[in-house]
C-alpha cells in the first residue's frame, strides 16, 4: 500500500472526510442557532401611523396589505439619509403620476416614502410633498430604527392600498415613466390567480457599465451574479434593480414570507417567487447611476454574499419555512 511518511493514503482520506463532515455539521449548527424564524415583523407603535401635516398632531392608522385594494397604484420609496437625493425623484414621479391622473380622472395613486431611521431630515423633506399633494397621495412612514432596504420596502408594502405596488429607489436612478413598460408587461402576463412580479432590468446596460467601472467592481459584479445563479435564483438577468412592480396578492404572499432585510432582499423575494411558481417578467428600463450610493464598498458585497449563502442554506434545510397562508 502507498504511504506518505508512513501513513497510508486511505487513513489520510478518511481523516479529510471526517473533518469535512465535522465542518458541515458545525456550519449547520451555527446557521440554525442564528436563524430568527420571523425577523423584525414587529412594528413599533409609532410605525403603525402616519401624520397629516395640515392637521396638528394628527395620527392616522395605516391600512394593511390584507385589506382589499382601494386605489390603482402604490409606489414605495425606501429612503435612508436621502434628504438630498429624494426631491428630484419625487418631483419626477409626481409629475408623471399627476399627468396620468389629469388624462384619466379615475386613476388613483399614492407614494409611501419609508424613512428607514435616517439621521438627516428625510422625513421632513418627504412631509413637504405630503403637505403639497395631500395624504391621499403622499404618505410618510418613519421607522424608529434602520432596518435596511428590504425591511423598509416590506413595511411600505404592508401599509399600501394599491392594486399594483411598485418599489422605486429614492435616488431616481430609474426613469419613472418606464412604469408604463412594467405595467404593459404585467398586463400581458396576467394569470388567473393574479400573482405576477415584473422586474425592471439593467442587464442591457452591462457592457456600458463594464466599460466605465474599475476592473475590481466588474469582478465583484460578476462574482455576485455567479453566486445568485449558483445559490438562489436562475433565469433573471438583473435581480438587484430597484424598480419592481407586483400585483397585490403577489406582494402579500412574498413580503409575508420575506426574511432578508438588507440588500439581498431582492434575491430572497425572487427565490420565494420562484418557489411559489409566481409569474416573473423582466423588462429593460432606462437607468442612470446617481452619485451618493449607500453601498459601502466591499463591506456591502461581503454582507450580500453571506446573505445569499444563508438564503440558500436556510430555505433548503427548512430553518426558514415558506407558507402560503398570510401571517
Ligand atoms: N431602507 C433603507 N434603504 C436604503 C438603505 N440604504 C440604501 N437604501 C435605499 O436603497 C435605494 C438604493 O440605494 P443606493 O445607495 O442608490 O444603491 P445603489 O443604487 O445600488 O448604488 C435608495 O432608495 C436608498 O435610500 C438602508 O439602509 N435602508
Ligand atoms: C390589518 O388591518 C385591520 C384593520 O384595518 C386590523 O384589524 C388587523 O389587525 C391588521 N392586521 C395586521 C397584520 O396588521
Ligand atoms: C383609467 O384608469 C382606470 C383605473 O386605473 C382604468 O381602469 C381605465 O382603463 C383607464 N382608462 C383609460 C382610458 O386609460
Ligand atoms: C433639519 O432641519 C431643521 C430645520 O428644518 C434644522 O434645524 C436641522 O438642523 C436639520 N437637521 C439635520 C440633521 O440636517
Ligand atoms: C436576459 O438575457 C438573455 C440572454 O443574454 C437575453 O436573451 C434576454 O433578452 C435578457 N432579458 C432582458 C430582459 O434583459
Ligand atoms: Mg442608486
Amino acid at each position: 500500500m502507498e504511504t506518505i511518511l508512513g501513513v497510508s493514503l486511505l487513513s489520510i482520506l478518511l481523516l479529510l472526510v471526517f473533518l469535512a463532515v465535522i465542518g458541515l455539521v458545525l456550519v449547520i449548527l451555527i446557521v440554525r442557532a442564528t436563524t430568527d424564524p420571523n425577523p423584525d415583523l414587529h412594528r413599533h407603535e409609532n410605525e403603525k401611523y402616519f401624520t397629516d401635516p395640515k392637521k396638528k398632531d394628527s395620527k392616522i392608522l395605516f391600512p394593511n396589505i390584507s385589506d382589499p385594494p382601494s386605489i390603482d397604484l402604490s409606489v414605495i420609496v425606501p429612503a435612508y439619509n436621502e434628504e438630498e437625493r429624494l426631491p428630484p425623484m419625487m418631483d419626477e414621479a409626481l409629475q408623471y403620476l399627476e399627468e396620468r391622473q389629469k388624462k384619466n380622472r379615475s386613476f388613483s395613486y399614492e407614494i409611501i416614502v419609508v424613512d428607514d431611521g435616517s439621521k438627516d431630515n428625510t422625513t421632513s423633506t418627504a412631509l413637504k410633498y405630503c403637505e403639497k399633494y395631500g395624504v391621499d397621495n403622499v404618505r410618510v412612514l418613519t421607522l424608529k430604527e434602520n432596518r435596511g432596504k428590504g425591511g423598509a420596502v416590506r413595511l411600505g408594502m404592508f401599509s399600501a392600498r394599491g392594486r399594483l405596488l411598485l418599489f422605486a429607489d429614492a435616488d431616481g436612478a430609474s426613469k419613472f415613466s418606464d412604469l408604463d413598460k412594467l405595467e404593459a408587461e404585467l398586463n400581458k402576463m396576467k394569470t388567473e390567480d393574479n400573482l405576477v412580479v415584473v422586474c425592471g432590468s439593467r442587464a442591457h446596460l452591462e457592457d456600458k457599465a463594464i466599460a466605465e467601472r474599475s476592473m475590481f467592481r466588474t469582478f465583484l459584479m460578476k462574482g455576485f451574479h455567479f453566486l445568485v445563479w449558483f445559490l438562489c435564483v436562475r433565469g433573471i438577468n438583473d435581480t438587484q434593480c430597484g424598480f419592481k412592480l407586483l400585483t397585490r396578492p403577489a406582494a402579500e404572499l412574498l413580503f409575508n414570507n420575506l426574511h432578508v432585510n438588507r440588500w439581498a432582499f431582492d434575491v430572497d423575494m425572487l427565490y420565494l417567487a420562484q418557489s411559489f411558481k409566481i409569474t416573473i417578467g423582466e423588462v429593460a428600463i432606462t437607468w442612470q447611476e446617481i452619485e451618493g450610493t449607500k453601498m459601502v464598498p466591499v463591506w456591502s458585497w461581503l454582507q450580500m454574499g453571506r446573505d445569499l449563502l444563508l438564503i440558500s442554506i436556510r430555505y433548503s434545510l427548512g430553518f426558514w419555512k415558506i407558507s402560503s397562508k398570510s401571517l
